[in-house]
């Protein structure tokens, strides 16, 4: 387990160029529940949540990001998916939006220069709009299909990572249908980190799932 350290928003944007291991929350597919889901990825070593809830009223969707953000304390960045009302109410670390959400120069001019705002991108135009467009880094997918979101189209292999990576400045998270097994591709592919959602949250031991992660993901980088 990594050790705890005391994180200001500072440091938490420098943290974003090294993170390996990306949790996105998903209350329908979590075995154990969202807030346990955090609690144990956190204590595992993982260093950025995002908070991501579809099904869930705004009232409640407050109160859990505010649980969250205290699980997350100021040892994770912490992250809230789409809804940059629930961001700003609990003043979270910043955002994370879809090419259909909030236009980000909007959701800039709200949050402020200082919180996180991360695009999804699936391809090399939106990678490089969304750096001009002022995002801290990228969320590239789908990489492989994926079951855990419906709309999200085939998979664009880890091959698509390189020339995002070489066209942009800023971070490249991998996501989609990443597991252990396919994980080395992904970083070997360039990006910067990955998130796998479903195979960590349906997982009875999220933990030792999160650790497992960081883990492999470090070594592959160290090669
Ligand atoms: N955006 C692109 S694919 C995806 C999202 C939110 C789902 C990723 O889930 P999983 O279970 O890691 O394939
Ligand atoms: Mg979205």
């Amino acid at each position: 387990m990594l050790k705890s350290v005391d994180l200001t928003m500072e440091h938490k944007r420098k943290l974003l160029d090294i993170i390996d291991f990306y949790l996105v929350t998903d209350s329908s597919l979590s075995k154990k529940g969202t807030l346990s889901d955090v609690e144990n990825a956190v204590a595992a070593g993982c260093r950025i949540v995002q908070y991501r809830e579809k099904a869930r009223s705004t009232k409640d969707m407050v109160l859990e990001a505010a649980q969250i953000k205290t699980l997350c304390g100021s040892e994770a960045i912490f992250l809230v998916n789409d809804r940059v009302d629930v961001a700003l109410a609990v003043d979270a670390d910043g955002v994370h939006i879809g090419q259909d959400d909030m236009p980000i120069g909007t959701a800039r001019q709200i949050l402020g220069k200082d919180k996180i705002i991360g695009l999804t991108v699936h391809n090399i135009e939106e990678a490089l709009d969304a750096e001009n467009r002022g995002a801290d880094y990228v969320g590239l997918g789908p990489i492989y299909d994926t079951s855990t979101k419906k709309d999200a189209g085939d998979g664009i292999g880890p091959e698509s990572i390189k020339a995002v990576k070489d066209a942009i400045g800023i971070p490249v998270v991998a996501i989609g249908g990443i597991n252990k097994q396919n994980s080395e591709s992904v970083i070997v592919g360039g990006a910067d980190s990955l998130v796998a959602i479903s195979a960590v949250v349906c997982s009875d031991n999220v933990a030792r799932e999160t650790e497992a992660f960081i883990k492999l993901i470090k070594q592959i980088k160290e090669i």
